[in-house]
């Protein structure tokens, strides 16, 4: 996902220009807005954590990005490619570094498992919306 911050900074395009130079293909894209229930239930593993109501409400604050990328080693190359989740600590040259704001607004979304990966694709999108 490109987040809320980083669609109002007006970074779409430069953050997916990054993508596909990197060698991820797109294989389904959307511009849409979480309600709050549904970013409550995009980030429910997260519900425990004290952040959770916060996240939540910033997920839900504008429209984003969602894409399903391919790639080899794609889950592990992609957190490269973003960088780490606070971006004082991203490296040079990662999406978070160049355009996130903070540990919150932090401008991407990458999936941490194959597993997570399949199960966020499919709450966005249906096998039709692949190509
Ligand atoms: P990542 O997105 O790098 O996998 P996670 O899974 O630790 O990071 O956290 C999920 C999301 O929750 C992050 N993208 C970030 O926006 C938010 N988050 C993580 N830690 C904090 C925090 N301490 N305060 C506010 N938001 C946070």
């Amino acid at each position: 996902m490109i987040k809320p911050d980083a669609v109002a900074d007006g970074n779409i395009g430069n953050i997916l220009a990054m993508i596909e130079k990197a060698g991820f293909k797109i294989v389904a894209m959307k511009y849409t807005r979480l309600s709050a229930g549904l970013a409550g239930k995009f980030y429910e593993v997260h519900s425990e954590r004290p952040f959770y109501g916060e996240l939540c409400e910033y997920m839900s604050s504008g429209p984003i990005v969602a894409a399903v990328l391919e790639k080899n080693n794609a889950v592990e190359d992609f957190r490269k490619l973003i960088g780490a989740t606070n971006p004082a600590n991203a490296e040079d040259g990662t999406i978070r570094k160049l355009y996130a704001k903070s540990i919150g607004e932090n401008a991407v979304h990458g999936s941490d498992s194959d597993e997570n990966a399949a199960i966020e694709a499919n709450f966005y999108f249906s096998q039709f919306e692949r190509f």
